[in-house]
Formats: structure tokens, C-alpha cells, sequence
């Protein structure tokens, strides 16, 4: 069990599209993979891609069946864990959904993004296995949310320049006072 650090706007990391993995899944990956798991849980997340950590692999990690809130403890939080390795997007639907999003990179920000309402996804699983899924809903936009994450993009960039301007200032005030409130209760 490990919690890893998250990485946030606007860090270089974020904005790098990541390198497929080559040569399968091994006892490193998997352990990166657990450890991804423990940090998405840790930090309430519903997803959570490797270039969030600062690893620029295109891995992702999602569990939109888990239980959540400051309440539960990490560990009892595992709901339906998805490991995804390689993704790739092979049909999107021509029908669209809107969804409010969030990002553990953007912190205290949201907005509605609009995406494909349904995703063919391949990728390869835990154990390496090739798969095929079509998702819809919930499952469907925070897997194209992971995935845009290895190629560099952000929900901020679906956004007008308007609007991405403005909340990227309010995640600068955001971060800024939270620094503020950590130093003035000495935490760090
Ligand atoms: O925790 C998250 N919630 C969320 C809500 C709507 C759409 C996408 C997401 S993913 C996000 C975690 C995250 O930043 N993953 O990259
Ligand atoms: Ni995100």
C-alpha cells in the first residue's frame, strides 16, 4: 500500500503525451498499478491516470462502484476496480452526454464537458490480457477523462478559452489559499 503524490496544474507532467507500455505487464507494473488504486481511493477519486503521479505511461486506473467520502477508510472504499493498459478508443458514438467533471490535477474546480455518450475501448488488463469493452454512462466519461489524460489534455481543454482561463485563475487562488490555511495550522 502506497499513496503516491499527486501531480497539478499546470506541472509540464500533465501536458506530455505518455509512452505506451512495451513488454507486457510485469511485477513493476502491477505494483504501480496497486499502488495508482490506493492513491485514487485515498484521494476520493473515481479514476486516476499514471502522468498524475508523474509517471508518463499510458496506464489508467478506474472504480466507479467504490464507496466514498472523507468517512470511509480507504481500505473499506473498493468497489469494482478496472485496470486499463494501452487504451485505445476503437468506436465512439455520434450521440453525445454531458456530465459535470472534476479533476484531481484541476483541485476545486468543475465543469460540464461534453464527450461521446458511448466508447469501444481495447486495452490490455491486470494480468495482460487483451480486452474489448463498450461503455456507456458514467464508466464512458471518465474513461475518455483518463484517457485524455495520456495525451496530454485536461477537462479544461474542452472548455472555451473564456472559461478555461477563468477557472484555471480560480485553481491558482485555490491552491494558493490552501498553502495559506496549511502554513498559518503549521502543517507544513
Ligand atoms: O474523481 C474524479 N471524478 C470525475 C468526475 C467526473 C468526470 C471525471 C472524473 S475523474 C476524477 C479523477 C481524476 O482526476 N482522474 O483523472
Ligand atoms: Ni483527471
Amino acid at each position: 500500500m502506497a499513496v503516491l503524490k499527486i501531480y497539478v496544474a499546470p506541472h509540464p507532467v500533465l501536458k506530455k503525451k505518455a509512452e505506451p507500455v512495451a513488454g507486457g505487464v510485469t511485477k513493476d507494473l502491477r505494483k504501480l498499478l496497486d499502488d495508482m488504486l490506493d492513491t485514487m481511493y485515498a484521494y476520493d477519486g473515481v479514476g486516476l491516470a499514471a502522468p498524475q503521479v508523474g509517471v508518463s505511461k499510458r496506464i489508467l486506473v478506474l472504480d466507479i462502484h467504490q464507496l466514498k467520502g472523507d468517512d470511509v477508510p480507504p481500505a473499506e472504499k473498493r468497489g469494482e476496480p478496472q485496470y486499463f493498459i494501452n487504451p485505445e478508443i476503437v468506436w465512439s458514438s455520434a450521440d453525445l452526454r454531458i456530465y459535470n467533471e472534476g479533476c484531481l490535477s484541476v483541485p476545486g474546480q468543475y465543469a460540464d464537458v461534453t464527450r461521446p455518450d458511448k466508447v469501444r475501448v481495447k486495452y490490455l488488463d491486470y494480468h495482460g490480457k487483451a480486452q474489448e469493452i463498450e461503455a456507456d454512462g458514467l464508466l464512458a466519461t471518465v474513461l475518455q477523462h483518463e484517457m485524455d489524460h495520456l495525451n496530454g489534455v485536461l477537462f479544461v481543454d474542452h472548455l472555451s478559452t473564456l472559461k478555461r482561463d477563468m477557472l484555471m485563475r480560480k485553481l491558482k487562488k485555490f491552491t494558493k489559499d490552501n498553502e495559506e490555511d496549511m502554513a498559518k495550522n503549521h502543517i507544513l
